[in-house]
């Protein structure tokens, strides 16, 4: 069924507690987490609770919890108070992505170059 928990995916164990993380939010729907390793001095992923493979399945299969994913980012970047941010889903191997559970990840508190590598 779409969205339901996968066994072998590591973002719905912490969701289900099972793997720790160092959560700075939680709603109803979504959690918000530091990344392991972070890339910025501000480095959050924030994920729906719900297994979708990827923002884009997730936009079409759930559109109403990707919105969450969304409203999540800015919460995370205000409670960080952040001005600047930046908010990347890797999308398949080649754009990087390693988690096959949709995330945003929430990128700040150091200039950011533009384009990305
Ligand atoms: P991506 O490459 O876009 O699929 O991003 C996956 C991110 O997940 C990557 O930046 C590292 C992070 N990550 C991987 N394993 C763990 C973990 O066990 N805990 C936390 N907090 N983050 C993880």
């Amino acid at each position: 069924m779409p969205g339901e928990p996968q066994d072998d995916c590591l973002f719905c164990e912490i969701v289900a507690g099972r793997v720790p993380a160092t959560v700075v939010r939680e709603t109803d729907t979504t959690v918000a987490f530091r990344d392991i390793n972070p890339q910025a001095p501000t480095h959050v992923l924030v994920i729906p609770k719900a297994h979708y493979a990827n923002a884009a399945e997730l936009a079409a299969g759930a559109p109403e919890i990707a919105a969450d994913v969304l409203r999540e980012t800015k919460a995370v970047a205000d409670e960080e108070k952040l001005d600047s941010y930046r908010l990347v889903f890797n999308t398949g191997s080649g754009a990087g992505q390693t988690v096959w559970h949709a995330h945003a990840h929430v990128l700040g508190g150091r200039g950011l170059q533009w384009p990305p590598g």
